[in-house]
């Protein structure tokens, strides 16, 4: 899974970025971003896999990872003209990512405020997501036009025909201009549509960068976001800061702040509720490993995950729970209870579950 940072300059995007990966990018309020992003791999905190290392104590401890981006950024729209969007190649990378993380700036900085005046959580969303509106228009306005020439020059086909109704329902949802309510395509349109990848066709995490004096305060603007996107709030200097500190200093200053777990965890806990991920787990002497795959996901989407040939060749997973698990202490007490399973293909796998595939290459 990829999650790129996206927003205005000074939003803190990259401040955001180091706090979730634990790097040591620098950030400031002066100088002009560059334009390749930061790239990490951010580990997915699950306290149930500490706790499967613990029972099991294998060789080897996986955590599942996602991808984080961080993006240089707009370029400053001096004098109330825009100048320019994202790059091109900036653009194209953007278009890579499962979600995007909207950083706005809603702290106080004497510098940064007197340039970009003072933070505007709201009026800073509608902008950003006016740039991903004209660079989607862009692409469906031109694949638009090159359909219907194509069809009045007499090559009209039924697959031609679905694209074009796609693309003319994304171009009303384009100009209507508010991403949170996407347009509801049919599968086979959706499939007709996806090689673009549209960027406001993405879910969107808003993430409010806050200052550590006003974190926990924001709970109405919070409730404004949340009802059109899904919103969380982070104290991005601060939370970054917490990344140079022992572990346990770090938490009695989250104590403090009230913050109860790290942004890395809110953030990824954010994102797999988003796109609908969810965790199972295999354990073993050699490895304790988390894996993810879409909520709905059957025991062979589960087995594929771990290798196409465990799909392939699947007959049958054995699975029980993490919580029984934790309940009753062993998988000899789960095996005494009659609480582990023989599951076949089309079993859906839930959140937690703990399978071994059998199969058969
Ligand atoms: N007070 C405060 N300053 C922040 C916060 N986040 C970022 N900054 C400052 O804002 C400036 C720009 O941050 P940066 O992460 O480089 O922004 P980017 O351009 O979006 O990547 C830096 O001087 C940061 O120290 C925050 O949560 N609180
Ligand atoms: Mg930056």
């Amino acid at each position: 899974m990829k999650i790129g940072l996206i927003g205005l300059k000074k939003s803190g995007k990259t401040t955001i970025f180091n706090a979730l990966t634990g790097m040591d990018i620098t950030t400031d309020q002066y100088s002009a971003s560059k334009d390749e992003p930061n790239i990490a791999s951010v580990r997915v905190s699950d306290p149930r896999i500490t706790a499967l290392s613990e029972m099991y104590r294998p060789k080897k401890t996986t955590y599942a990872t996602l991808e984080c981006m961080d993006f240089g950024g707009f370029k400053d729209s001096q004098g109330g003209e825009r100048k320019e969007i994202f790059s091109g190649t900036e653009l194209g990378l953007i278009k890579t990512v499962d979600a995007l993380g909207l950083v706005v700036r809603n702290f106080h900085d004497q510098y940064i405020d007197s340039v970009l005046g003072e933070p505007d959580p709201f009026s800073d969303i509608d902008t950003v997501l006016s740039e991903l509106i004209l660079a989607d228009l862009i692409v469906a306005e031109t694949r638009l036009e090159r359909i219907n020439h194509q069809i009045q020059r007499g090559t009209k086909t039924p697959a031609l025909e679905l694209e074009r109704d796609a693309l003319a329902r994304i171009h009303a949802f384009l100009e209507q201009g508010d991403v949170a309510v996407p347009p509801e395509l049919t599968a086979d349109e959706d499939k007709a549509v996806r090689g673009f990848r549209f960027l406001t066709l993405k879910p969107i995490i808003v993430i409010l960068n806050s200052d550590e004096s006003t974190f926990g305060r924001s709970t109405e603007l919070l409730g404004m976001i949340w009802k059109r996107f899904c919103g969380i709030e982070f104290a991005g200097q601060f939370e970054m800061e917490l990344n140079r500190l022992e572990r346990d200093e770090a938490k009695a200053f989250m104590d403090d702040m009230g913050i109860g777990t790290s942004a890395r965890e809110r953030l990824t806990m954010a994102a797999y509720e988003l796109l609908g991920y969810i965790s199972f787990f295999t354990v073993g002497a050699d490895e304790v490993r988390a894996w993810t795959i879409r909520r709905g996901g059957t025991a062979v989407d589960a087995a594929g995950a771990i290798h196409s040939d465990l799909a392939r060749g699947f007959i049958r997973a054995e699975c029980f729970a993490y919580d029984d698990l934790m309940t009753h202490g062993s998988e000899k007490a789960l095996r005494d209870k009659g609480l582990i399973r023989l599951e076949g293909k089309t079993y859906p796998v839930r959140d937690g579950d703990i399978l071994s595939i059998r199969f058969n290459t």
